[in-house]
């Protein structure tokens, strides 16, 4: 029984799976709360000072203040600052006015509406949907005793196997064998480390989940092995939807066991994404989840140690039922003569047919026993999915870690998993809300995660590239991944190879302290990434600071994140030695006083502040593996050491 957090009910809350320990159970309002029991919808008068940290995956900075979020997972690749809603929910958050802190955590897997001072400056109120809610407060002195406290509420955080520490590169577009030996290839040519290659829909036939195309990978065992001994570990995609398609066994078990989702009438629902036509599983269920996550079978046994989860959601392109609807509709249009409006409202109509708001009303889970209209529960979807690969893995792989992380998510899912941040853009500010994001992800327990470096979307540079890889060296989940027909960004397609290579060996070589900070927040429930407003709370310059971050115990980073630039503005809450990084071998130091500093960083140079006392341990010799493994000798360690 955990003392400080007090639980409060209203309506009839789901059992999420995003709690996994007992708690006060209160009467009443959440204390400092106002509610409206008409609207449904809580309100709360923010102090003058007040920040608020947290929700995860959202958009805005790393204090939310200001902005509407909505809980409500989107597969919505353009996003920008404008969008509310991002393929995640974790609806965990801190106020704190540097006196005063709380934190709460809404339990709600519908939508919910945080609008933290954006309607009204001043008010933040919470509107979920459907108030089926545990509503929690968590006590604290400080936010990261809060983020504690919650976070052994909701359980330890999932740990990849070492060697997903490592480098991967990934690309919507690679289709054969050959096409994945060539990106192993020029990495090894130019001496650049990678542990892992990412495989995207088109390995699988006709992109039928569990299945792999014979043409394109002959001897796919064999293929997997030969990549191993390359020291690379393949790691596959699987997506939601499961193609209907007569004789194919995941299709033809599913239907005949009643695991898909449903609609009222108790046909299964008809949805569209790249198989074509395709059901849900209904992953909410114990049993359908059991046997989808049996599936991967199929993949470990052919000696694959690692997924990513997509389109869980679950993205729609579209449902027949709405489909014929938009017809009908058009039909209609075409016999109207239109007038301007008319022809917006054609448009409208056309334009939303994808990931539908109506569609998600359309069809049911059988969550525990209980029949529930799936936009109730819709941020449980990609969860559950990944719940459902991570539970099977001990029976369909004894003895095996396996890699695993998802695109949609919710609290609770941090145990079976990490993530990844979607479809971003090859944008500068896009680096920049990686950044901003980290934080609020690890509040939430999503400690393994990171962005698609460079890019998703778009096209990247160089030097974009570049930077982003200067602070993706210190994401735990470290990928560049690309969409198909957008510009090449294997690190072997820019001329500046050296300064590349440079930059992901220091990254191996800092895997002995990431991986050692990760552990340890994963163990004592602390964050691997904060802003540093949670470490100095006596320096109300922290406050506002929103792009610089401490990484574990002993660093701060400052990446550059703007284009064309040789330097940036760092502000320093205590005297520290800044390691300017060209690579491991080659970097000079400087001793920085407290205050504000104006620090040059060329292109390749990675900015690195030790903070006193502390010390940064690189081995030099981490990029060099056998058996996919790390070898860190004790002997190669070199310890930078401080003041
Ligand atoms: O509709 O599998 O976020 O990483 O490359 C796009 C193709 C489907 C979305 C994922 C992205 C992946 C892409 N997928």
């Amino acid at each position: 029984m955990i003392e400080y957090i007090r639980k409060y009910e209203f309506g009839e809350p789901y059992e999420t799976g995003a709690v996994i320990e007992e708690t006060v159970k209160t009467e009443g309002i959440p204390e400092g709360f106002r509610y409206d029991e008409e609207a449904g919808t809580f309100f709360y008068d923010l102090h003058e000072k007040d920040m608020i940290f947290g929700l995860g995956e959202t958009v805005r900075g790393i204090n939310k203040r200001g902005w509407i979020y909505v809980s409500n997972n989107s597969d919505d690749p353009a996003h920008d600052e404008n969008k509310t809603s991002l393929y995640a929910s974790q609806n965990f958050m801190i106020v704190d006015d540097g006196e005063r802190c709380f934190g709460l955590f809404v339990d709600n897997p519908g939508t919910v509406t945080f609008d933290i001072g954006y309607s009204t400056p001043g008010v933040m109120s919470i509107h979920p949907e459907y108030n089926d809610t545990s509503f929690y407060l968590v006590d604290g002195q400080t936010p990261l005793e809060i983020v504690g406290r919650f976070r052994r509420l909701i359980g330890a955080s999932y740990i990849p196997p070492k060697w997903a520490f490592g480098y991967g590169q990934s690309r919507w577009g690679y289709k054969t064998a050959d096409d994945i030996r060539e990106v192993a290839r020029r990495y090894k040519e130019l001496d650049i480390p990678i542990d892992m290659i990412y495989m995207d829909i088109d390995y699988m036939q006709d992109f039928k989940d569990f299945t792999v195309n014979p043409e394109r990978f002959p001897d796919f065992e064999d293929f997997v092995k030969e990549m191993r001994e390359e020291g690379i570990h393949l790691v596959p995609i699987i997506d939601a939807g499961v193609k209907i398609e007569d004789g194919y066994d995941v299709y033809e078990e599913g239907k005949a066991n009643g695991y898909f989702c449903k609609k009222e009438n108790g046909e299964d629902l008809v949805a569209a994404v790249w198989p074509g036509k395709v059901h849900f599983p209904d992953f909410l269920n114990d049993d359908a989840r059991r046997w989808f996550g049996k599936k991967y079978k199929v993949l470990t046994d052919a000696g694959i140690e690692g997924f990513w989860n997509d389109m869980n959601e679950p993205a729609i392109f579209y449902t027949e039922d709405h489909l014929k609807e938009v017809f009908e509709q058009v039909r209609d249009f075409e016999k109207k003569e239109l007038d301007i409006w008319g022809f917006f409202d054609f448009k409208d109509v056309v334009g939303s047919i994808a990931n539908n708001p109506e569609d998600y009303r359309r069809f049911y889970h059988d969550f525990n026993g209980r029949k529930v209209r799936h936009d109730r529960v819709h941020n449980l979807y990609g969860f559950y999915m990944t719940r459902s690969a991570s539970e099977s893995f001990e029976k369909i792989a004894p003895g095996k870690e396996i890699l695993m992380f998802s695109r949609a998510s919710y609290t609770g899912m941090h145990r079976y998993g990490g993530v990844w941040t979607g479809d971003n853009t090859s944008r500068w500010s896009h680096l920049l809300m990686n950044i901003q994001m980290m934080p609020a992800l690890g509040m939430n327990g999503f400690l393994f995660s990171g962005a698609d470096i460079g890019g998703f979307g778009g096209n990247t540079t160089e030097d974009l590239m570049m930077r982003w890889i200067e602070f993706g060296i210190f994401t735990p989940l470290f990928r560049n991944h690309s969409a198909l027909g957008t510009r090449d960004q294997e690190l072997y397609r820019f001329d500046k190879t050296e300064d590349f290579r440079n930059l992901i060996k220091l990254r191996y070589a800092l895997i002995p302290y990431i991986y050692s900070e990760f552990i340890k927040a994963v163990e004592t429930y602390d964050m691997y990434m904060k802003p540093l407003w949670f470490e100095y709370r006596n320096d109300d310059r922290c406050r506002e600071v929103e792009d610089q971050l401490l990484v574990g115990d002993s660093i701060m980073i400052a990446p550059v994140y703007e284009q064309n630039k040789t330097g940036r503005y760092v502000y320093l809450p205590e005297k520290m030695k800044l390691v300017r990084f060209r690579s491991c071998e080659d970097c000079d130091t400087e001793i920085l006083d407290k205050g504000d500093h104006y620090v040059s960083a060329a292109l390749n140079e990675v900015l690195v502040f030790i903070r006193p006392g502390k010390e940064l341990s690189l081995d030099v010799n981490g990029g060099e593996r056998r058996d996919g493994s790390f070898v860190h000798t004790n002997d190669s360690g070199t310890a930078i050491t401080v003041i």
